[in-house]
């Protein structure tokens, strides 16, 4: 019997042999096994469950006590994503770090389902990335990645290599520092929009499981050699507008981290809830599934199977309108974001970090595919009521006049209109979204005494598209080898961690 029992152990071990000799990091609900990647010296640790999954009765609920495994867990593969919601983006933002030129190539004019092969509601997972070599005690300074994609799609499994890189350049740089990124749930899963999801006390799920990972972070990144007192929480895109909320969270009380970058993207003004159109976002989406009747609507969303919920998303998601480009967002419900976005920031109940936050050079550029039948001046005032600007049309229309020399890409002046009115929509879209909300933040950050840097990048750019929304991340990680590049991650880099984008030391050319 007793030797039975260690034959079977041993069969066991040999047969998890490839794995043997990685690095190890024992948790207190786990003990997990990395990956040395011996061409660039970094260790990576992929799939570490931060929360429980949640599946079943924890669908629509906060994110629960991770569970306990017995056992070394292998944590050499990716794990699942997040269920990616279908939209007239996908396939395209499984690759994240394409030209957004991709995007709007492939935009379909109807969203469609398309589910990936590894995505799963239990996703709860980040991937940790370190120096090789790293040990407990070394106390590295932390940066936390939540990746954008519209509150609808990202993937941490998109940034194992990025990780990689921005870990090996931190090493060179003699700024170690420990990359963290983040799976959180989205669109109906993690940002379902409505009164009964505020009343039921489930909503703005994925900013709490951002949350969740950050406190995780907290808790066990000294055992991996990381440094709990100097983490950096970061994002792209969604992901910067997650990362803001983060700021806001609780009105900014007991912030789980030191510094912040936002990177295209920042503050979404917005509406006291409920808010008219999330909420019939909410309605269409319960009658989809059969759950409109229910007394319990989220109780009975719980019971529907996964297959439907991720079908149903499709058809409540319209991509003409310009108010579907934010999605599925956080709302404010009295509790996480106790207050609208920009009351908390001019009251100063935010966590008050140094951040760095910057743009491209064309942040709206590209999204005009959406809108390819806005052709005329009656066509653009239609759709500047679509940005809730009703009563400043005027005055907007004279500040960004039909004049393609003067519109978005910039600096190109007759050329590259998709139609008379593209380039005009480019410039007042990428304000509207981003530059306008930058430029506040940074306004009263400064009016607070707060440290804040800025950038304008503007290296990476495509006739057709500027240097539009996304095309920094390619520079960002590494993935174009040149000076810009370096710089860029250099900065990072640097504001990690010492709170200065501007303190690198030894920097080597690339
Ligand atoms: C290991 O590092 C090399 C060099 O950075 C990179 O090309 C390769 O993709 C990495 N391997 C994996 C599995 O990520
Ligand atoms: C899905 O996961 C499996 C097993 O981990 C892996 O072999 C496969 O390449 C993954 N597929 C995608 C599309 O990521
Ligand atoms: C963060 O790490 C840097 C570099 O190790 C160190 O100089 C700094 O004191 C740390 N900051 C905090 C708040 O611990
Ligand atoms: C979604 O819409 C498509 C196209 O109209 C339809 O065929 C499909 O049955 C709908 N699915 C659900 C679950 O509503
Ligand atoms: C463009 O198409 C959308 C969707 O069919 C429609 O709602 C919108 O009114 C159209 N705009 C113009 C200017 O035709
Ligand atoms: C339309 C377009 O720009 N397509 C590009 C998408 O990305 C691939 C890979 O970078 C390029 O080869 C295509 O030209």
């Amino acid at each position: 019997m007793m030797l039975n029992f260690l034959l079977a152990c041993l069969q066991a071990s040999a047969s998890a042999g490839a794995a043997v000799g990685g690095p190890q990091v024992a948790l207190e609900y786990g003990t997990f096994l990395g990956w040395t990647n011996t061409s660039n010296g970094v260790e990576l640790f992929l799939g570490l469950p931060y929360a429980a999954p949640p599946v079943g009765d924890k669908r629509l609920r906060h994110p629960a006590p991770v569970n306990s495994f017995q056992g070394v867990q292998d944590a050499t593969r990716q794990k699942a994503d997040c269920m990616q919601a279908p939209s007239a983006l996908n396939p395209i933002p499984a690759s994240l770090l394409e030209d957004f030129a991709n995007i709007s190539a492939t935009t379909s004019s109807r969203p469609g389902v398309v589910q990936t092969a590894n995505t799963s509601e239990g996703c709860l997972y980040v991937n940790l990335f370190r120096p090789e070599g790293t040990r407990e005690g070394a106390k590295l300074p932390v940066l936390f990645w939540i990746y954008g994609g519209g509150g609808i799609n990202g993937r941490i499994s998109a940034y194992v290599l990025p990780g990689q890189n921005i870990v090996q350049t931190s090493v060179e740089n003699g700024q170690p520092i420990i990359f963290v990124a983040v799976n959180y749930r989205m669109s109906i899963w993690g940002f379902l929009p409505g009164q009964e999801v505020i009343d039921a006390g489930v909503s703005n799920l994925g900013i709490l499981d951002q949350r969740a990972a950050l406190d995780w972070v907290q808790k066990y990144v000294a055992a991996f050699g990381g440094d709990p007192e100097n983490v950096t929480v970061s994002g792209g895109s969604a992901g910067a507008i997650c990362t803001f909320f983060q700021l806001l969270m609780y009105g900014g009380q007991n912030a789980p981290f030191k510094r912040a970058i936002l990177k295209s993207g920042s503050l979404v003004p917005m509406a006291p809830s409920p808010a008219a159109y999330p909420q019939a976002r909410f309605d269409k989406f319960v009658a989809l599934v059969g759950c409109a009747e229910a007394v319990d609507k989220i109780s009975c969303l719980r019971g529907v199977p996964n297959e439907l919920l991720a079908e149903s998303v499709g058809n409540t998601t319209f991509w003409w309108t310009i108010k579907d480009l934010v999605l599925y967002a956080p709302q404010v419900d009295g509790w996480t974001l106790p207050d609208t976005p920009q009351n908390l920031l001019r009251q100063g109940r935010f966590a008050k970090v140094p951040i760095i936050v910057g743009d491209v050079m064309d942040e709206g550029a590209g999204f005009e595919a959406f809108w390819c039948n806005v052709t005329d001046e009656e066509g653009f005032e239609g759709w500047m009521e679509n940005l809730y600007v009703k009563g400043r049309l005027k005055r907007n229309s004279a500040a960004y006049p039909q004049d393609p020399a003067q519109g978005s890409p910039f600096g190109t002046g007759n050329l590259y209109q998709l139609t008379p009115q593209t380039k005009r929509m480019n410039a007042i879209f990428g304000d509207y979204l981003f530059v306008a909300a930058r430029r506040f933040v940074l306004s009263q950050y400064t009016a607070q005494g707060l440290p804040a840097w800025s950038y304008l990048y503007g290296h990476s750019r495509t006739a057709w598209y500027g240097a539009s929304h996304g095309s920094d991340i390619a520079s960002l990680f590494g993935l174009l080898k040149d000076q810009v590049s370096r710089g860029m991650m250099t900065a990072y880099i640097s504001f990690v961690t010492t709170g200065n984008p501007n303190a690198c030391c030894s920097t080597k050319s690339a």
